[in-house]
């Protein structure tokens, strides 16, 4: 009895120094670790932002632009929009800092051009056109231009601003689109070395705990 009780306590400590291991390899090492790594997706700048609503709006989402040689895949999710078009576009100043994102100025525009659709030949390098909203207020739009960059130069957009419309850009009307109110604003900010999907770890640290009953 005795025999058994002490056994049974031991395998409680023992389980316990196991489990404090545990926690530790997951939560301690940010800093010394990780210093070392590459970038897992290799030199392919990404710039991200995340879209918050203004206007009154509700309306939030993300968009992540990723340089692809000389061209630039641009992918923008929103939800909580009114169902519907929404004009889109880069605006010149990463400045969303208004209640109506007026801050955030024209579109950006280096190539000084008319505003048009973004499949015609004149048109502004922030022209997005319009992202379709459904009835459950989630919208899409992918969109591979040449027009901006994420690398550095005059078409960069880092430091630029994403910007939803509250009406659909009729791709005519200078220099605008008359689109209406900005109802999402996001500053676009290049995409912290470390922090891309966490799918390529391969540091040499010791392979997490197999507990897979976690978090
Ligand atoms: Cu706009």
């Amino acid at each position: 009895m005795r025999n058994t009780m002490t056994s049974t306590f031991s395998h409680r400590i023992l389980g316990g120094l196991a489990l404090t291991a545990t926690l530790c390899l997951a939560a301690c090492p940010p800093a010394a670790d990780q210093k070392g790594d590459k970038k897992p997706g290799g030199d392919a700048p990404i710039a991200v932002t995340t879209i918050e609503a203004r206007s009154n709006s509700t309306v939030k989402g993300t968009a992540t632009f990723t340089q692809a040689g000389d061209k630039v895949k641009v992918v923008v999710e929103v939800s909580g929009a009114t169902p519907g078009q929404h004009g889109l576009h880069v605006h010149e100043n990463g400045d969303c800092s208004s209640p109506d994102a007026k801050s955030a100025g024209n579109h950006f525009n280096p190539g000084n051009a008319e505003h048009g659709a973004p499949d015609k030949p004149a048109h502004h390098a922030g022209d997005f056109g319009n992202l379709t909203v459904g009835q459950d207020g989630n919208g899409k739009l992918e969109l591979l231009t040449d027009q901006i960059a994420v690398k550095p130069g005059t078409t960069s957009v880092v430091g630029r601003a994403l910007v939803l419309h509250d009406k659909p850009d009729d791709t005519t009307t200078q220099p605008t689109g008359n689109s209406g109110s900005r109802v999402g604003c996001g500053v676009i900010n290049l995409q912290p070395a470390s922090s891309p999907p966490p799918a390529a770890d391969s540091s040499g640290s010791p392979p997490p705990s197999e507990s897979s009953e976690g978090h």
